[in-house]
């Protein structure tokens, strides 16, 4: 209760760049804190940061141990996106945190896109765009594309919620699909490969679609792009880090694969020199959930996962690393 005998408000901190959905989302009950950036986060007052209770993280921030050790009096981190990399669950269930992020509004969509890439990159649609618009179909026809969907076997690196709705794309497509994850995903009956190798020499296209992470970390390296082969293709939409990307501009320059189509990179939104001088990528600015209607569900979500909590309710969507109990 406060001095005058109301109850206290909530102090919330919103973590990331500023949402509509998610400033305009709580009630009075709430008071919101802001800090665009990590930086930003040092000038916040102590005596501000000793009464947070809950954050709202609104993008890939770092929330790491020193990020979270700021605030003792947090109970909530609600991330914005599937991926949560960027929070130490570790630190989080450790000190009774609890943390929660915004899977299945964005599955489709994700998906779409990741099936979009694919045939952009295979069929050279960025190239073909810039031919009409230089004028030169007036003179010239446009080669015929390299690649194709037609005569291709897809490699799923990982088989979660997207993962399978790119795998039913692909079927419908008429597509072959495999994967690799470290366990055989439940319900599913595409060939699993527990060895990315012995996958890669299978297949001739990868589509990257895993938690980013250590467990991770430049899981597609050299020996995976040489075991793809000359025809092989990569398509990234989890994590620039899942990438050995220094190692996929080799094979990219030197024929070892074919081409690459990547929504992510290693140091967003830095994107080599090299990479982006090369003609056999399409280069996306970390976009698989980014229309309106699905970043609008995301920031919801983001937002109802705190309304519950503070509510006593469950939350909606916490991740596996912090269960809840006795809600
Ligand atoms: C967002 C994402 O682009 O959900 C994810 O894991 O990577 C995306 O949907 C990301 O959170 C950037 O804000």
């Amino acid at each position: 209760m406060g001095a005058n005998g109301s109850p206290e408000r909530i102090e919330l901190l919103v973590y990331g760049p500023r949402k509509p959905t998610i400033d305009n989302g709580f009630d009075d009950g709430f008071v919101l804190h802001h800090c665009e950036q990590h930086a930003d986060l040092e000038r916040l007052a102590p005596a501000v940061a000793g009464k947070i209770r809950g954050m709202a993280v609104t993008g890939l921030v770092p929330c790491g141990s020193a990020v979270q050790a700021l605030f003792p009096k947090l109970e909530i981190i609600s991330t914005f996106g599937v991926g949560y990399d960027h929070v130490d669950t570790g630190h989080a269930r450790q000190h009774k945190v609890v943390v929660t992020n915004t899977p299945d509004v964005l599955t489709e969509e994700v998906a779409d896109v990741a099936l979009g890439l694919l045939i952009a990159t295979l069929r050279d649609f960025v190239r073909a765009d810039r031919h009409v618009r230089s004028g030169l179909w007036a003179t010239q026809n446009f080669p015929l594309s390299a690649g194709s969907l037609r005569d291709r076997k897809v490699g799923m690196v990982g088989m979660g919620r997207i993962g399978q709705a790119i795998a039913r794309r692909l079927d419908a497509s008429r597509v072959p699909v495999v994967y690799h994850s470290r366990r055989p995903a439940a319900g599913v009956s595409y060939r699993h490969y527990p060895d990315l190798i012995e996958m890669a020499k299978e297949a001739d296209t990868l589509v990257i679609i895993t938690p980013g992470g250590p467990s991770t970390d430049k899981l597609v390296n050299a020996d995976v792009l040489a075991a793809l082969g000359p025809r092989g293709v990569v398509v990234n939409l989890a994590r620039g880090s899942v990438v050995d990307e220094p190692a996929l501009i080799h094979a990219l320059k030197s024929g070892v694969i074919l081409a690459a189509g990547l929504d992510v990179f290693a140091n967003e939104p830095h994107v080599p020199e090299e990479l982006r001088a090369l003609q056999n990528v399409v280069l996306l600015p970390h976009i698989g959930s980014a229309s309106v209607v699905t970043r609008d569900a995301m920031d919801q979500l983001v937002v109802d996962n705190i309304t519950a909590w503070f509510a006593g309710k469950p939350p909606l969507t916490p991740v596996p690393e912090t269960p809840v109990e006795g809600r």
